[in-house]
């Protein structure tokens, strides 16, 4: 655990996952990805997001032209998500997430120049319940600052890293910058999948 000082309720395990553990919790994915494919959400504003995403769990995250929600069902299939891996749910338990089971895990594949613009998590309906993110495959470079206006800092996350968004860091704004494209040979394809796993009703 890496202290940030500055940013108090975030906490950084890098290489908590060993590659083993990773390469495991990457074949349940990807067979949950096959049920559930990931697919390019919209924005409100009818622009693709250049990351792919799909969910596990009984919701999962969505935006299309009506806007950003959590729903029960994939928006191209309209199956329910597939479950969330036991082993996600042990993290979740043994990293803090609290008493209450995590009933979403939003799948984002980066590939390329794929990125996330700096925003907010705000759309599930307890704010007090933490977030925790597991990354596979390609580094990334997050960045991050406090909620409000602010400095940000910039924090690398690679394969195997986890990290938890707690208390005031909950409403922190982040966002992906770019990728090290190449810097791990974890995901088939490339790139990076990150899963993060929220308290959405
Ligand atoms: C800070 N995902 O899915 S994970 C997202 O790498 C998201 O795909 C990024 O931002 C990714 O919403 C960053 C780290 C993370 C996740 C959730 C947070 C940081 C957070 C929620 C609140 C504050
Ligand atoms: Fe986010």
């Amino acid at each position: 655990m890496e202290p940030f000082p500055d940013l108090p309720g975030f906490r950084h395990w890098p290489g908590w996952l060993e590659e083993a553990a990773q390469a495991s919790l990457l074949v349940q994915i990807e067979a949950a990805l096959v049920v559930a494919p990931l697919y390019r959400p919209e924005t409100p504003g009818g622009k693709p997001l250049s990351v792919r995403m799909s969910n596990l769990g009984p919701l999962g995250w969505v935006s299309d032209r009506a806007g950003y929600r959590y729903q029960a069902t994939h928006p191209e299939t309209g199956a329910p998500w597939p479950p969330i891996p036991s082993g996600l749910i042990g993290l979740w338990n043994d990293l803090g997430g609290g008493p209450a089971p995590p009933d979403a895990c939003l799948v984002n594949l980066y590939r390329g120049d794929a990125r996330m613009g700096l925003h907010q998590d705000r759309d599930e309906a307890d704010l007090t319940a933490p977030v925790l993110s597991v990354s596979l495959g390609d580094t990334a470079v997050f960045r991050i600052g406090a909620a409000g206006p602010g400095p940000t800092r910039s924090v690398r996350l690679a394969s195997g890293d986890v990290c938890a968004l707690t208390g005031p860091a909950r409403l922190a704004r982040h966002g992906i910058d770019r990728l090290l494209v190449g810097s791990s040979r974890l995901v088939t394809g490339g790139g990076r999948i990150n899963l993060t796993l929220r308290r959405a009703a």
